[in-house]
């Protein structure tokens, strides 16, 4: 029987299990990347395992998120991460240097390898045929350590695309958006988008990352295109020729579930407030006035979309009533747009370019003003992200965006008047690197901790019986942003949990914290969730920090996969209904009880959950597998290590 590509990169990895549908698997992973907000707890929990080197063949930690410096704690950690990396062999990407998905697909990313990353957009190296997946930091720390990355395995779903584009007036970004409207933010979760047909070689490789990196809306593993002669001139314009090698399915190939799209039927198309599958045809927004548009992010960041981008500013100006800025996504494309000329256009046309960051994408800087439209080219407009509560956050592709900040509203772009260049892939990309330091070999480097770099936590281990209140009942689809905030006032805490706990749910629930730490005292808390509980970002601050605060557990419909390995890293049981009604029946201020909770763990795992106060009962279950059961019941990953190798 024929392999398909997600096959063929497992079963060169496979160190243990065996590829069926839900095994556990162990695989060895070639690359890890790191960033800053997830980045330092990543090298703290590293650091906590002991080791002189990372056992990996390459690690990189990239600074692009906590960039705005207005006092010493964004530069302590910059610091912090560039000793950590020439202490323990890591390439370390410098502040301006690129977002991390971007800078890694034009330097490191190789078709048929596998690397993790410490950030939920990871899958974007999927454009190149690589089996790319974000985790949380822990995981990441532990795999640098040499450890395998251990995951069940995925549905495989063939996307088979057919036609082509509608050029110049539609992009890669409205084939995702399209899925996403098909599928929903849960629609991939459990699953690899594995791309196919003859429609991928309409798609050059940054089109084909914009498409993976938003997999990950999707709630997907990960997604993945066949490395092809794209892959290969991609590659030979990157100066990596060598690391080309031809990758497709057999064509025998079995596949959980075929979907097929025609890219030539999908039109312009945008993701309106506040998630990023609430998805409309442009043509319906029609006339909504904007008032800031941001262009850039690690979703459409390549030098043919600002090119793009460039061209069409060059003939027009800003509308008076709009904010636009651009934040390009490496230095690379930044570098190859100023050779060209293009950067005076961008600064006449009276957009605002801002540094190459994720910049307005998580908040930091650039938030709109009160009830204003922000429409933007990023992946997530989850409410509040942008750091503005009531702002309304649209998501769609660069060219659109462009023509929205000339026009001062959203606009069909088939009738806009303005005209569209078509950008070809360039035949050599030209960068100095410059802020790219390679590993060294000194070992005496000192790692350097500001005052606001504190210790992980680490959490008690499991007890038999637990009994605590709820004191959070939640709607479905909450996000991780939702749980830990980012933007720039909170995004500095990422090194220092005690800090950051405080924000835990305080764009929700202002009184969260409060509530928590008085549950702390009577022995913790538990949250219910509804489904896909945990969506969206991989930040394990999203796990530590409540756990910090006293989670003891999460009794939810169902989870995102990042967010549930997170909790259970840190020691937080995470229970699903069995009968999802029963969600219904539980109140905030609850008490919960659980009883023979490790032989439970160890047999059935189904819980009998007493909800004490109300005299009734209901059954959730763990689904934990072995090495799943035995991080919960030492208290976590951390824990868990230590009694290993002690
Ligand atoms: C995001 O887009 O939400 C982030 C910020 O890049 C996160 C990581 C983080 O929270 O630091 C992600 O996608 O994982
Ligand atoms: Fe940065 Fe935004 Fe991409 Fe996250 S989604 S890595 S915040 S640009």
């Amino acid at each position: 029987m024929g392999l398909n590509i997600v096959e063929k990169i497992f079963s060169s990895h496979l160190i243990k299990g065996n590829l069926k549908d839900a095994e556990t698997i162990a695989l060895k992973v070639d690359q890890v990347y790191t960033q800053d907000a997830t980045g330092t707890m990543a090298w703290l929990e590293f650091e906590a395992i002991g080791l002189d080197r990372v056992k990996v063949p390459l690690a990189v930690s990239y600074v692009d998120h906590n960039m705005q410096q207005s006092d010493f704690m964004n530069a302590d950690d910059h610091l912090f991460l560039q000793t950590a990396a020439q202490r323990y062999g890591a390439y370390f990407s410098k502040p301006g240097n690129g977002i991390c998905h971007q800078t890694h697909l034009e330097n490191f990313a190789k078709p048929g390898l596998i690397a993790i990353g410490t950030d939920s957009h990871t899958p974007t190296q999927g454009g190149i045929g690589m089996i790319a997946i974000g985790v949380g930091g822990l995981e990441a720390a532990t795999v640098m350590a040499g450890s395998p990355l251990e995951i069940n395995m995925p549905k495989v779903v063939k996307v088979n695309l057919k036609g082509k584009l509608k050029r110049p007036y539609v992009t890669a970004m409205d084939v995702i958006l399209t899925i996403l409207k098909l599928l929903t933010v849960k629609g991939g979760v459990g699953k690899i988008l594995e791309y196919g047909g003859e429609g991928v070689k309409d798609l050059s490789v940054p089109e084909r990352a914009t498409i993976t990196n938003m997999g990950a809306e999707l709630g997907a593993t990960t997604s993945i295109f066949p490395s092809d002669e794209k892959t290969r001139l991609f590659l030979r314009a990157q100066n990596r020729e060598t690391d080309w090698i031809e990758l497709k399915a057999d064509d025998d190939a079995q596949y959980y579930e075929h979907i097929e799209i025609n890219l030539s039927n999908i039109e312009p198309m945008i993701a309106c407030p506040h998630s990023p599958d609430n998805v409309k045809p442009i043509s319906e927004l029609e006339g909504l006035k904007v008032n800031q548009v941001c262009i850039g992010s690690c979703t459409n960041s390549s030098y043919e979309a600002l090119k793009t981008v460039a061209l069409i500013l060059r003939d027009n100006k800003v509308h008076e009533d709009v904010n636009l800025m651009i934040n390009p996504g490496s230095r690379q494309v930044f570098e190859m747009i100023a050779r060209e000329g293009l950067i005076t256009p961008i600064i006449e046309s009276g957009a605002r370019l801002l540094e190459i960051s994720c910049g307005p994408c998580i908040g930091m800087g650039s938030a709109p003003g009160s009830g204003q439209v922000s429409v933007r080219s990023y992946n997530r407009n989850f409410k509040g992200r942008s750091g503005t509560k009531d702002a309304n956050v649209y998501l769609t592709n660069p060219i659109a965006c462009a023509i929205f900040a000339i026009k001062g509203m959203i606009t069909d772009i088939f009738k806009s008047g303005i005209d569209i260049p078509i950008v070809s892939s360039p035949e050599r990309f030209y960068s100095k690197n410059a802020l790219l330091i390679p590993p060294s070999d000194k070992k005496d480097v000192k790692v350097l901790k500001g005052p606001n770099i504190k210790d992980v936590p680490i959490k008690k281990a499991l007890e038999d019986t637990l009994e605590a209140e709820v004191i959070l009942k939640t709607a479905d689809n909450i996000t991780t942003d939702d749980i830990m905030p980012a933007g720039s006032k909170i995004l500095p805490l990422r090194s220092n949990i005690p800090a950051i706990s405080e924000f835990v749910f305080s764009n929700l629930d202002e009184t969260f914290s409060k509530r928590a730490i008085e549950a702390k005292e009577r022995g913790g808390f538990i949250i219910i969730g509804g489904e896909n509980y945990g969506q969206g970002s991989s930040r394990e601050h999203a796990a530590i920090a409540p756990m910090y605060l006293g989670l003891q557990a999460v009794i939810a419909k169902s989870f995102a996969r990042i967010h549930r390995s997170n909790l259970i890293n840190f020691g937080v049981l995470p229970l699903v209904f069995q009968d999802a009604s029963d969600y219904e029946k539980i109140r905030q201020g609850d008490v919960i009880r659980i009883e023979n909770i490790l032989e439970i763990l160890n047999n059935s795992q189904v819980f009998t959950v007493e909800i004490l106060n109300r005299g009734f009962s209901f059954k959730a279950s763990s689904n934990l597998n072995e090495r799943e059961k035995q991080l919960i019941i030492a208290g976590g990953l951390l824990p868990f290590s230590r009694r290993v190798s002690s």
